[in-house]
């Protein structure tokens, strides 16, 4: 029997064979330090608190665990806009704090897996502070571009939309020119087309590795590279949305492109030069059913687990029991060939919290999903007391073989935590 797990985060699927390779059987955990657990009364979740309760994860039995962002940040976007890629913020603690938990980690054999947040900094980091002075190589760190005059008005250099909507270019005065922001305005783009740049994020990999961690997960991969001739991507007809909405655009210049799954493949080299086990590469992309195809190729480019989100973003309390066979089949379809790893996110921190979901998926079953080597998944997942600002609504769910059938079923409750009320269940055959 093999299982599979997931938590508060990720879990994946695999055959059972014990294996070196330990990310392809086995249950990884997200730990939100902010809300983890707080070791010094301050009430913020630190490092040291993720250190006093690593057992628990023991006793869940999680093989490895990925901690979001503790790095150094004005928290803007609660630490997904970082300004030192290297060093701890005093929030979360020290690099002794963090070379303690590895440790203990390690001698209770879990893996750590660390957040990678590539494509941009904060615009409070140094590099950018002096890329806007233009001092090299510090200059081309960021994604700079003229404006476009129209009848003399200043205009961004084209029609690209921020994933938090308007446009995805911001004016510096200093500068006199405009810099790209995928994000927020606080996080400029990083441009990976200056080697310099290039390197200080390898360095990045380099110097965590070092430290002992097993992973990285990287973060918003999909917009790591932009096209390079800068043209206004295509409106899509009809959407009915407000113009400042980035999914009015098809996003042909600003997501995947070819360069993004290149560089995907550069860090997979990269860990792979340095010594000892294996350093997996788990790639964040949020994608549309339609684009499947994008984020599987991540897989052949060198990540380990590209994200699946089906669970977190493809159903909800109208979803059919069809609709959960057909879309796990998609998924399973689209996989590359090859001796890949399915995995099935249930949460994350950008959605509100599974509190418990139960997986077996049985060999033999009629689905097929043998043929990729699932045996037995099993999925357990618990509430965390949460601190976020997205977190009003919690689900359940279980996913069974029913006793004498062996028809899988899967029940989800949708619940409106702050709403009393409202409930929800849904139950869907299989
Ligand atoms: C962890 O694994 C052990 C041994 O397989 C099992 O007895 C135990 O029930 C598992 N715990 C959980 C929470 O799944
Ligand atoms: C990051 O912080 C470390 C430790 O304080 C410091 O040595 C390093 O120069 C900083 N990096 C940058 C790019 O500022
Ligand atoms: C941007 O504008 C500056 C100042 O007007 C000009 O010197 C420079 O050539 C322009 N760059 C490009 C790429 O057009
Ligand atoms: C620019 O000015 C001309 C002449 O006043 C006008 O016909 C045209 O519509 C203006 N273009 C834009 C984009 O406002
Ligand atoms: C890997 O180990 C070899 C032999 O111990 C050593 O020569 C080499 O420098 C190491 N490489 C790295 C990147 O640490
Ligand atoms: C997606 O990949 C599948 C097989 O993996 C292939 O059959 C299909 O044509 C691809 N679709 C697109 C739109 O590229
Ligand atoms: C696929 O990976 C598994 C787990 O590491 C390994 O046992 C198996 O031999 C691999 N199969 C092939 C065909 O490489
Ligand atoms: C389904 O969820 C939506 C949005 O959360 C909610 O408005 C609606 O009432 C729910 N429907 C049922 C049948 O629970
Ligand atoms: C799932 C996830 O980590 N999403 C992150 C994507 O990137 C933006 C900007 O860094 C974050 O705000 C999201 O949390
Ligand atoms: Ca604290
Ligand atoms: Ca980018």
């Amino acid at each position: 029997m093999c299982k599979i797990t997931i938590f508060l985060g990720l879990f994946l699927t695999a055959g059972c064979a014990p294996s070196e390779e330990w990310w392809r059987d086995s249950f990884i955990y997200q730990i939100y330090p902010r809300s983890f657990k707080d070791s010094n009364g301050d009430g913020v979740g630190d490092i040291n608190g993720i250190t006093s309760k690593l057992e628990h994860l023991v006793d869940l039995n999680v093989s490895a665990f990925w901690i979001s962002p503790f790095f150094k940040s004005p928290m803007s976007d609660f630490g997904y806009d970082i300004s030192n890629f290297t060093d701890i913020d005093p929030i979360f603690g020290t690099l002794d704090d963090f070379s303690k938990l590895i440790t203990k980690a390690k001698s209770l054999n879990l893996k750590v897996i660390l957040d990678f947040v590539p494509n941009h900094s904060s615009n409070k980091h140094p590099w950018f502070q002096k890329s806007i002075q233009k001092i090299p190589p510090y200059d081309n760190y960021y994604v700079w571009r003229n404006a476009t005059f129209v009848n003399g008005t200043r205009h961004p250099p084209n029609n690209w939309l921020s994933v938090t909507r308007g446009s995805a270019w911001t004016w510096n005065d200093v500068r006199q020119q405009y810099y790209l922001h995928q994000f927020s305005y606080f996080q400029p783009d990083l441009n990976f087309r200056s080697s310099a740049l290039n390197q200080e994020m390898k360095d990045v990999l380099t110097f965590w590795t070092k430290r002992g961690v097993d992973g990285f997960r990287v973060d918003a991969i999909p917009q790591a590279f932009e096209d390079a001739r800068f043209l206004d991507e295509p409106v899509k007809p009809n959407t009915g949305l407000p113009p400042d909405d980035p999914n009015t655009l098809e996003h042909i210049y600003t997501k995947n492109q070819k360069e993004t799954y290149e560089l995907v493949r550069s860090w997979r080299n990269h860990l792979d030069a340095m010594n000892g086990t294996r350093k997996i590469i788990l790639t964040e992309s949020y994608i549309t059913l339609d684009e499947l195809n994008q984020s599987m190729k991540y897989y052949e480019y060198g990540a380990d687990i590209a994200f699946n989100f089906m669970f977190v973003t493809g159903f909800n309390n109208r979803s059919t029991p069809t609709d959960f066979k057909d879309g796990i089949e998609k998924w399973l379809a689209h996989m590359p060939r090859g001796n890949y790893s399915s995995n099935w996110v249930v949460d994350n921190h950008d959605n509100n919290r599974f509190s418990q979901v139960s997986v077996w998926c049985i060999t033999g079953m009629k689905l097929g999903w043998k043929t990729r080597g699932c045996r037995i998944m099993r999925l357990l997942i618990r509430l965390d007391a949460v601190q976020d600002q997205l977190a009003t609504t919690s689900r359940r769910g279980i996913l069974r073989e029913h006793p004498s059938s062996g028809i899988i079923q899967l029940a989800l409750d949708f619940q409106q935590t702050k709403q009393l009320g409202y409930e929800s269940t849904l139950t869907t055959r299989f």
